[in-house]
């Protein structure tokens, strides 16, 4: 069995009674000796019952799982790698070891643990399955990079390459953020397909998949802007230039047909089309940028 001294097993809870103990034991078993349990405030006895089961067990001064993760891997955690996993034994601990090896090898700086390839029926419901697909697809399209679970909460990672990404979101857009950090600061992830079970009789979710699926896709978005800026730029130029030339043609259609002016249609319509290819074309300058500040980092890492 690998040493695994340098590894945090890092679970974030709340409200997990029913399964945090089968949780913290199933990694002591596997052979990891530390066992961080980061808690919300649950209104169970949740961290009594994982330092029963032998778990470090603190308590977040915020709200929110990103919060959490953020809070641990900074204040708490000393050893070079952390693996993190949900408290709700929807992850199996036998998987861990797959998870850890990339980076014990030290060819990588994150892994994430892709659910697909071994979903159990019933572990996650239609409407997160299909949000999931969804996110997954627009991360690739504006991220440009497939790694075909973002979302996953099974992750092993550097801690120095957390530092690095520096992920500031409290709530459940934690692992979007992860993700689109290893797309920018060019970090070397491997995905490792793994199971993902049902969560067991009696115990309950802490996702609102309408609320937080919504802050998932907004942060998605909203890191574009540094990540991708002609998507971030460009997508809203390109609705407002679309919106301007439909009224546009109303305009038009309206006074050489039918004979009527419409003046402050045909004002918005100028509005929304001038605008529009404004902020495409400062797309287009944001990507440049970007890409050139790329290029300049890569060669400064080169030189170290
Ligand atoms: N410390 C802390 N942990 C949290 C918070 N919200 C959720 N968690 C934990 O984070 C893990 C993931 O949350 P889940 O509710 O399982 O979310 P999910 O895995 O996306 O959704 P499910 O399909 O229900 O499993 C679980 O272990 C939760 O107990 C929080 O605000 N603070
Ligand atoms: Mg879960």
């Amino acid at each position: 069995m690998a040493d695994y001294e340098e590894v945090t097993v890092l679970l974030p809870t709340l409200d997990e009674a029913a399964t945090v103990a089968d949780v913290v034991a199933g990694f002591f078993a596997e052979g990891f000796k530390h066992v961080l349990v980061i808690d919300g405030g649950s209104t169970d006895d949740t961290p009594t019952i994982a330092s029963d089961a032998g778990a470090t067990v603190v308590t977040q001064s915020g709200t929110g799982k990103g919060q959490a993760i953020r809070e641990a891997v900074v204040e708490y955690i000393d050893t070079q790698y952390v693996l993190m996993a949900d408290a709700d034994a929807t992850y199996r601990p036998e998987e861990a070891h797959r998870m850890i090896e990339p980076l014990l090898a030290g060819n990588v700086d994150h892994v994430i643990g892709n659910r697909f390839a071994n979903m159990a029926p019933g572990s996650m419901t239609k409407l997160n399955f299909a949000g999931n697909q969804l996110v997954n697809r627009a991360f690739a399209f504006v991220h440009g990079r497939q790694l075909h679970d973002i979302l996953s909460g099974y992750r092993a990672f550097t801690r120095d390459s957390f530092q690095r990404i520096n992920p500031r979101v409290d709530g459940f857009g934690v692992e979007t953020e992860l993700a689109v950090g290893c797309v920018k600061h060019d970090l070397d992830t491997e995905v490792v397909p793994i199971h993902y079970d049902p969560r067991p009789n009696g115990s309950s979710t802490n996702l609102h998949p309408i609320r937080d699926g919504f802050v998932i896709m907004l942060t998605l978005y909203r890191l574009a802007r540094t990540n991708n800026p002609l998507f971030y730029f460009g997508s809203v130029g390109m609705v407002s230039t679309i919106v301007g030339l439909m009224i546009g043609t109303y305009v038009g259609y309206r006074w050489f047909v039918v004979g009527v002016s419409h003046e402050v249609l045909a004002v918005v319509s100028a509005f929304g089309i001038l605008f529009g290819v404004q902020l495409v074309m400062f797309g287009v300058l944001s990507d440049l940028i970007v890409t050139l500040h790329r290029e300049t980092l890569r060669r400064i890492d080169e030189r170290d």
